[in-house]
């Protein structure tokens, strides 16, 4: 092996040997080669992720989403710190729930509406909501390869539903998500779910406007739609209005409005009503994006929207409380131990469960 020196470089300039502060180390060039091509993927700082979703890298984008999806502990650390450092840059989009029966048309009134904002000059993002699809793989997932044409625009970003398990953990990452999303600048946020569960009730809590894709049933025009969810949309669109199917979409329509007509609005101050619509000939998109323009000035002006973006953010807050305050019990050693004879007693009838409650409340509690 050849001895150190300190001598001078062979990059450096002709003259004496004298005065460098640099070792030479000699070595074998395969040795060098070899190192080379081995290709490590260097763990990144929090800073690395947020200079990267600051500065718009796709990449990184898509690594930061990664790292917030994870269940690991140290990941979940990191995570926190570069939420924080981006909390300041996000906010600044409007923030769209669209939900709707299988079938009725989201995805390709998403990908429709979606590529003429994107012409705009609009920077897009379309999230997912699916507390089924780590069961079924979900089929928000198979959109992203339906989408092809709004997946390969350079102002569209696709995420499918991440894979949390219930529908608290999946509706937490994709807020972070959306954080994330709006820092790296997407202007619009679509958050898509089917309707499944509660997960409209959860996309609702996310979101500034929401929005209900219909479609015409056969006789019964409010087939299908879960009655709740009239009560939390912001606007109702009768999909699939074009050829034959014109006229019962104009029956339902006119049906949805006069049943709105009857209901309180979902936001303060704004007319809930039903249009109509055709993500196939493109029909009537335009004007459904009027109506996400006109609520965002009226609400802003009103000071509604504001309010309720406060709203979300504490209810936010106090659910991950309630789910921290469960996960803190839980894992309790002492609750763990009891737990088990106590649910017996309970299910035997021996003891009341009100009471059961109270009393591993109180020892947990100290
Ligand atoms: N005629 C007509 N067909 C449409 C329209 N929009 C969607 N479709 C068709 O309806 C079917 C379902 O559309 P999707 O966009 O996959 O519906 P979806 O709501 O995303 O469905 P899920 O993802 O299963 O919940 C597809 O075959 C579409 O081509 C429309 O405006 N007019
Ligand atoms: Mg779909």
């Amino acid at each position: 092996m050849a001895k150190e020196s300190t001598s001078r470089p062979e990059w450096a300039e002709g003259g004496p040997d004298q005065g460098f502060n640099s070792f030479v180390r000699a070595g074998t060039e395969m040795a060098t080669a070899r190192t080379r091509t081995v290709k490590r993927r260097r763990a990144l700082k929090a800073d690395d992720y947020v200079q990267g979703v600051l500065a718009g890298d796709r990449t990184m984008l898509g690594r930061t989403i990664t790292l917030i999806e994870s269940n690991a502990a140290a990941h979940r650390e990191v995570a926190q710190e570069v939420l924080s450092a981006l909390l300041p840059h996000t906010g600044k989009s409007i923030r769209v729930g669209i939900t709707g029966v299988p079938g009725a048309g989201k995805s390709t009134t998403i990908e429709a509406l979606g590529k003429w904002l994107c012409d705009q000059e609009h920077r897009l993002a379309v999230l997912a909501i699916d507390p089924s699809s780590s069961v079924t793989k979900g089929s928000i997932l198979g959109d992203k390869t339906r989408m092809v044409e709004l997946s390969r625009h350079p102002n569209a970003f696709i995420r499918p539903s991440p894979n949390g398990g219930n529908l608290g953990g999946v509706a937490r990452k994709t807020r972070e998500t959306l954080l994330v999303c709006e820092a790296f600048g997407c202007d619009v946020i679509i958050l898509e779910t089917v309707g499944v569960g509660q997960s409209e009730v959860t996309v609702r809590s996310m979101v500034d406007f929401f929005m209900l894709l219909s479609i015409a049933g056969a006789g019964d025009e409010l087939q299908g739609i879960k009655k709740g969810v009239i009560e939390l949309a912001d606007l109702i669109a009768v999909n699939k209005a074009d050829g034959d199917n014109v006229q019962r979409a104009r029956m339902a329509k006119a049906e949805l409005n006069r049943v709105l007509s009857f209901l309180a609005p979902a936001t303060q101050g704004w007319k809930t009503k039903a249009v109509m619509c055709s993500a196939l000939t493109k029909e009537g998109l335009p004007e459904l994006w009027e109506k996400v323009e006109d609520f965002r000035r009226q609400t802003g002006e009103s000071g509604e929207f504001q309010r309720r973006r406060e709203k979300q953010r504490v209810e936010w807050l106090d659910a991950l409380l309630t789910e921290g305050l469960q996960d803190l019990f839980f894992r309790d050693p002492t609750v763990k131990e009891r737990l088990v004879g106590i649910r017996q007693q309970v299910a035997k009838g021996e003891v009341p469960a009100a009471q059961a409650a109270e009393n591993l409340l109180a020892l947990w509690n100290g």
